[in-house]
């Protein structure tokens, strides 16, 4: 099996081999903002109240207890495409598992790998700016990455397969890297991800997603499905993998998945029977990577719903 990063010793930060970062002065967070409002006001964002719930607090301001801050710096970091085999009645079940594991990537470690590389002095201030900025914009404006027909931020050698994190810093960089949003030149004479979105979320008439019709906006969270939502589109264990695996932008690290820990016939009944004991709910945590065992009475009922729509349908 090849080494999963948290299997790795990696100490106080991150190896270079896997992030790649733009800076920013905080001078371009209202133009970002104005970007938003710009496609809100021409009606191209979705009103769905739990998708607007997601990004309501992202207004590209700085926090109050960080006013002083200069700089913002957006990192990607490369994300594998995890698979985890379900044992069930006699037979294995790969199913995909995207981003929404812990890879075991610290806040910490993303700090001092900005502190020590990136600024190259530990004596500045680093803070979390996630719910302060839109991170996809950011990161396709500061020219980290570009956007894909799917709308997710592709970065060179990494596809769409990472995670997005920013900061804010009271550094300040010579350098300030700001251009026009660009879309992929892969996406130029492809439509692949549209065609494959099991839901029709990608249209050629409205580059920003349908997100109601989103998979992932449903299968997230708890709850029932919507009726119009047809079982054969589910794909993963959680979110939805179609627009991303069937993009040629992709095949490179598609072909760098790995692994989680296999999940037993007797475990995995007892996730579709909805009968879980704290022996489940911590076995499940360390072999899934996707919560904490004292987060397993949410998670557990989300899990157990999407595992019976894959394997029973
Ligand atoms: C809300 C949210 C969701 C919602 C809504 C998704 C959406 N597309 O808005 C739901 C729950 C559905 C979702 C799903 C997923 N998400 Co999400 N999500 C977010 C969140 C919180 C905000 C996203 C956002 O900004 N939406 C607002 C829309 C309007 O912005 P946008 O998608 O960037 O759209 C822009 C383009 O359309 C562009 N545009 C418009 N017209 C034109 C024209 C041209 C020519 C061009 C070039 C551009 C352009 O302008 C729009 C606004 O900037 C971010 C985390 C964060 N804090 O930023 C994670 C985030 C975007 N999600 C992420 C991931 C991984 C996913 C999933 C792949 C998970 C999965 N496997 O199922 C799916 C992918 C769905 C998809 N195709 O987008 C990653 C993205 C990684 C990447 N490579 O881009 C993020 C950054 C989380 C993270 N920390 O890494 N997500
Ligand atoms: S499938 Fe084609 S159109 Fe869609 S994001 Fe990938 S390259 Fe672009
Ligand atoms: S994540 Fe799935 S449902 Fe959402 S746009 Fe991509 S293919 Fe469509």
């Amino acid at each position: 099996m090849k080494s999963r990063i948290w299997e790795m010793d990696l100490g106080n930060e991150i190896p270079d081999s896997i992030y790649k970062y733009r800076v920013m002065s905080i001078k371009h967070l209202g133009e970002l903002q104005d970007d938003f409002e710009v496609l809100d006001s021409e009606g191209k964002i979705s009103s769905n109240p739990v998708f607007r719930s997601y990004i309501q607090k992202q207004q590209h301001n700085l926090p109050e207890s960080f006013s002083e801050a200069k700089s913002i710096i957006v990192m990607a970091v490369f994300t594998p495409l995890m698979t985890v085999n379900f044992h069930y009645q006699g037979s294995t079940h790969k199913i995909m598992v995207p981003h929404y594991y812990d890879d075991g990537i610290t806040e910490d470690q993303l700090k001092n790998t900005i502190l020590s590389k990136i600024i190259g002095d530990c004596q500045y201030r680093v803070e979390n700016a996630r719910m302060h900025v839109l991170l996809k914009r950011l990161a396709v404006r500061t020219g980290l990455g570009k956007y894909g027909r799917n709308n997710l931020c592709y970065v060179e050698g990494m596809g769409s397969f990472l995670k997005l994190f920013a900061f804010f810093t009271d550094f300040s960089f010579n350098e300030d890297n700001w251009i026009e949003a660009e879309m992929m030149d892969s996406c130029t004479n492809c439509n692949v991800c549209l065609k494959h979105c099991p839901t029709g979320s990608i249209s050629e008439d409205n580059f920003v997603i349908n997100v109601d019709r989103c998979l992932s906006l449903y299968n997230e969270v708890s709850g029932e499905f919507p009726t119009w939502l047809n079982s054969s589109s589910h794909n993963a264990l959680m979110g939805c993998m179609r627009c991303q695996l069937s993009c040629p932008a992709n095949s490179e690290v598609a072909t760098k998945t790995q692994k989680l820990d296999s999940v037993s016939e007797q475990e995995t009944k007892k996730i579709l029977d909805g009968c879980p004991d704290e022996e489940l709910f911590q076995s499940l945590s360390e072999k899934l990577r996707m919560f904490k065992p004292e987060q397993a009475s949410y998670f557990f009922p989300v899990i157990s719903r999407n595992l019976q729509v894959l394997l029973r349908k």
